[in-house]
């Protein structure tokens, strides 16, 4: 099923010594065929430093750059119902963007390209699923903030994301992932894999175990209030990690909100707390060495500054101090998930070396002792932003 483009690529790439820059890629050529791309492939290389899903970089001969996306469908059952969510989800918003002034559409919002028979993925020969996104080309998909200024300008844009979607039909979505941030649920989960012990690893992560046995009352402070009818179900993002927001090379302006996988009903709570934990530190997250990981108030400040300015408006007094209790709990979720993932042998998150979740399960947990040893301050900061 080769296309002759492809095969003719091969043989020029062979005949004049030229090889992709990875050889191990040439499959992929074939691949990325199926793809209306401009231009004929010169090279295909992993990008990007996700957890979840194979992402490449495609470039051609007409000076175009693609993302190439195999989806990850132990954790994506469904890959068509994302694909559909996220059809529905980027025509609402680019419909808004269209009526804005000053917005660039093509570097401002993720634009899929579809395939020759007009679907937006390609389900290849062995049941992998594929999609293409166009490449947002000199932008930075920061793992950890450079400053202050680019994490409010980042806050702003998840904010903005947030809002923009508030008027978008949330009974058109597919659950992406069930009980994605329902924290109890994640805890259980927790609880029965340490149970299992399927790989003996328990009794070498007494301390970090007991650290969440600790907390078992945090789990529900969220999802007690949502199910009050304390706390309004919104459409969010619910993976708002800092690498998933392109900031601009030059202007250091965020540019683009990326990684729409999860887009699902869910609380404020979850995406502000998830930037909160991933941008609000001074160390990486898979830091192996702790005396480099605290949790930076100024940061923290700056971000509820941003995010609370562009979406909050309409927040009464419970959602913003939802905020800072989302702060801490999408922390020690992920923490919690990262634990539980090293517990079951890491099955999950793409690792790069051993003992990689439990690293990335250590940094989580300080940062939530940080925030508990600061709590008061940090109650102080975000009452700031209650608007009576
Ligand atoms: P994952 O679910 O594995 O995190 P992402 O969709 O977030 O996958 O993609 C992984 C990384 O690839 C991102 O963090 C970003 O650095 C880069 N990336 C993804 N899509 C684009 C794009 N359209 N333009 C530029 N970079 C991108
Ligand atoms: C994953 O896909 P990525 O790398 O942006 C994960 C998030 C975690 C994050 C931790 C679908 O995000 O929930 O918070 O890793 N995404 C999924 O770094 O599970
Ligand atoms: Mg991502």
């Amino acid at each position: 099923e080769d296309k002759p483009v492809v095969v003719e690529a091969i043989k020029n790439f062979q005949e004049q010594g030229l090889y992709p820059e990875n050889i191990w890629t040439l499959p992929y050529l074939t691949l990325a065929n199926h793809f209306k791309f401009e231009g004929d492939i010169l090279t295909v290389n992993p990008t990007g430093n996700g957890h979840i899903n194979d992402t490449l970089l495609v470039t051609t001969d007409a000076g175009k750059k693609y993302i190439l996306q195999r989806l990850n469908q132990s954790i994506f059952k469904e890959p068509k119902n994302i694909m559909e969510n996220i059809e529905n989800v980027l025509s609402h918003l680019k419909a808004k963007l269209e009526g804005m002034p000053n917005v660039d559409l093509e570097r401002e919002l993720l634009t899929l390209v579809y395939t020759d028979s007009g679907d937006c993925y390609y389900i290849d020969k062995t049941g992998d699923f594929w999609r293409s996104y166009l490449y947002i080309d000199h932008t930075i998909s920061y793992d950890i903030v450079p400053n202050t200024e680019v994490y409010r300008s980042c806050a702003k844009k998840f904010g903005e994301f947030q809002k923009l979607l508030s008027d978008f039909d949330a009974s058109i979505l597919h659950e992406a992932i069930p009980n994605f941030h329902n924290t109890p649920v994640r805890f259980e989960t927790f609880l029965k894999t340490l149970e299992a012990d399927p790989v003996g690893r328990a009794a070498s992560v007494k301390e970090e175990i007991d650290f969440l046995l600790a907390r078992k009352e945090d789990m529900h402070a969220l999802t007690d209030k949502l199910e009050a009818g304390i706390l309004p179900l919104r459409v969010t993002h619910n993976d708002t990690k800092i690498n998933n927001v392109l900031v601009d090379a030059d202007s250091k302006e965020a540019l683009c909100v990326i990684d729409l996988d999860t887009i699902m009903p869910g609380l404020a709570a979850y995406d502000f707390g998830d930037c909160i934990r991933s941008g609000a530190t001074s160390g990486a997250e898979d830091e192996p060495d702790l005396t480099k990981v605290n949790f930076v108030t100024e940061l923290f400040e700056s971000f509820a500054e941003g995010f609370i300015g562009a979406v909050g408006q309409n927040f009464d007094e419970e959602e913003i101090m939802s905020l800072l209790m989302g702060a801490k709990l999408m922390t020690l979720e992920c923490g919690m998930r990262f634990l539980t993932d090293h517990l079951d042998g890491d099955n999950y998150f793409k690792i790069h070396r051993e003992n990689h979740n439990l690293d990335r399960a250590r940094t989580q947990f300080k940062l939530v002792q940080d925030m508990e040893n600061q709590w008061d301050e940090l109650t102080a900061i975000i009452k700031k932003f209650i608007v009576k």
